[in-house]
């Protein structure tokens, strides 16, 4: 068998991170994968990618692209009778799927924050054309409103450790400084863990950070990063045995989708 991975930028350490934990399954069990990787956020690249599979006559298909309902429907028909796991849509889209709670996540940072006592508390989202981007937010405002907060500030990034940075300095300079940062991943924590330093503060005596993905690196970002963990290894393998598992089950396309917990993981950039 051969199976296809279609694929969100691979330059950022998440997705990365998934295909190689697919690719290590894969190999274990004596299958290859061959990766098709998007070049922009919308339905027409994720169609290509999958198309660009399909003429590889793989035998299943993985589709890690941020997807809406509406598109993750789209792209399921295209694959027809292809057994196709999508890894990021809502939980509630209605097509086979893999997913970490981003309600749970959300919940777990915001509990976290204040917990410590943090009622200034300022959000960086992720892309808002990235449906986790906007579920993670929307998880963060509600898990505030009920303890009626409202973020001080709010910025988008776009994943990357320089939009972290550039973004925190607006984020910082707010007349009401933030005590406490929701970055909603690790990437773009590292940039802000910068920008917080050259702003002359202090991490976390003057201001925590909380991250959300838990990549191979983050507990080496100085200080190391408190973050929301996603393991990327057991999506990796889980996805590869589901998607096996239905390579025989052609008429349930629904396979068994999987929801997966997310967890709080403390190190130095809260207090
Ligand atoms: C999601 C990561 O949390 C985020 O850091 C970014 O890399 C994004 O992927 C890229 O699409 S994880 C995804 C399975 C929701």
């Amino acid at each position: 068998f051969t199976l296809g991975l279609a694929t969100t930028e691979l330059a950022l350490h998440a997705p990365s991170q998934i295909a190689s934990a697919m690719k290590t399954r894969a190999n274990q069990l004596g299958f290859n994968v061959v990766i098709s990787m998007i070049d922009n956020l919308s339905l027409a690249a994720c169609r290509t990618a999958v198309n660009e599979l399909m003429s590889q006559r793989v035998d299943g298909i993985l589709i890690n692209v941020p997807l809406s309902n509406d598109d993750a429907t789209a792209i399921a028909q295209l694959c027809g009778t292809l057994p196709a796991l999508f890894l990021d849509v809502d939980p509630e889209a209605d097509v086979f799927k893999i997913l970490f709670d981003p309600h749970c996540g959300a919940e777990q940072g915001v509990e976290h924050l204040l917990a410590l006592g943090h009622q200034q508390i300022a959000v960086l989202t992720g892309p808002l054309e990235s449906i986790s981007a906007r579920l993670r937010y929307e998880g963060w405002i509600n898990t505030l409103a009920r303890r009626d907060i409202t973020p001080c500030a709010i910025q988008h990034g776009d994943w990357s450790a320089a939009s972290g940075y550039q973004q925190a300095f607006l984020l910082l300079k707010q007349p009401k400084r933030p005590t406490a940062i929701l970055v909603a991943n690790d990437q773009m924590a590292l940039g802000v863990l910068r920008a917080v330093h050259e702003f002359g503060l202090r991490v976390p005596e003057q201001i925590s950070v909380i991250g959300y993905d838990d990549t191979e690196d983050s507990a080496f970002f100085f200080p190391p990063l408190t973050t929301i963990k996603q393991d990327f290894r057991l999506l990796g393998h889980e996805s590869i045995n589901r998607l096996l598992g239905n390579l025989h089950n052609h008429d349930d396309h629904h396979g068994d989708s999987l929801l997966l917990p997310t967890s709080l993981v403390v190190r130095h950039t809260t207090a």
